[in-house]
């Protein structure tokens, strides 16, 4: 006929109700758990009412209770949503494989990443068969695309929600596929070009369509390319054979070759030996000069 106590007990905190004059009942008002509810058993906080009474009689209902015990679940939401973070490929990257592997991970510290709400978008494509490798605190996670991805700006995005339904913030990567090595035009000289001056001038043109500027490198040695794509250097020729070796590379590490043979000869021929036969001839007669000479 008389009540002692009557506490609840909340995620191991007890707090003692007490009596509101006005509605009759025990209250308290209570501070809820740092920590989202969706990793307790069944996804809520149980929640235990004792009542003791003056004379030592005690009586208890919490979240198993067959009649109350719906009304004893307290479920709590967290509000910080996962991080997203694309490592592979990064931003502006230039690659040349045309299907790269997309590396990024979802780490949530709460209520947890829900794998089912990870997304990867490609290209505007949502993609499905992501490979997502659960680890502390949330997904690491790849995809490496079946069909190769079209030359050109590429772009990923990634979005994810935790099991609170905390959205994070989408991460972006754009990066830049090339599978095409730069064109490569050398005009001059021509292959077995043969010459007796000490140097030769080589020239021509060079473009990349993904990943230009180009660098070139004629045997070695870097080469300006200007702005429309021309260049001109000269080189010292050795005597006898040479070999030109023009190299144009794109941003993206492709590259192209094109190999010239020049001759470098300065030495006259010789003239050995000459034969007049018949020497002396006939008037109006046909006689046969032959020269011996050699280079
Ligand atoms: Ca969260
Ligand atoms: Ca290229
Ligand atoms: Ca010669």
């Amino acid at each position: 006929m008389a009540l002692k106590t009557v506490q609840v007990v909340v995620n191991g905190v007890t707090t003692q109700l007490s009596l509101n004059p006005e509605t009759g009942k025990y209250e308290a008002t209570l501070t809820a758990p740092e920590k989202s509810s969706y990793n307790q058993p069944d996804h809520y906080y149980d929640v235990t009412v004792t009542a003791l009474d003056q004379a030592g009689n005690s009586v208890s209902a919490n979240s198993k209770d067959a009649e109350l015990g719906e009304k004893l679940r307290l479920s709590v939401l967290e509000k910080t949503p996962p991080a997203i973070t694309i490592t592979e490929p990064t931003e502006s990257q230039l690659l040349t494989n045309n299907q790269p592997t997309i590396k990024f991970s979802v780490m949530d510290n709460d209520s947890g990443v829900n794998p089912e709400k990870i997304m990867l978008i490609v290209n505007g494509t949502e993609i499905s068969g992501i490979t997502k490798t659960q680890t502390t605190g949330g997904y690491n996670c790849q995809y490496a695309p079946e069909e190769p991805l079209p030359d050109g700006k590429n772009e990923v995005i990634v979005k994810a929600t935790d099991y609170d339904g905390n959205e994070a913030e989408e991460k972006k990567v754009t990066f830049t596929i090339d599978t095409v090595p730069p064109e490569l035009s050398v005009t001059a000289p021509v292959d077995g070009f043969i010459t007796n001056r000490d140097t030769v001038t080589v020239e021509g043109t060079t473009n990349d369509v993904t990943s230009s500027p180009v660098t070139l490198t004629v045997n070695g040695e870097d080469v300006t390319v200007y702005s429309d794509g021309t260049f001109s250097t000269t080189v010292s020729l050795d005597e006898g054979d040479n070999t030109i070796t023009v190299i144009s590379t794109d941003g993206a590490g492709r590259s192209t070759e094109v190999v010239r043979k020049v001759v470098k000869d300065t030495v006259p021929p010789v003239i050995s030996d000459v034969s007049l036969a018949p020497n002396p001839a006939d008037i109006g007669t046909t006689y046969l000069i032959s020269v011996d000479v050699s280079d």
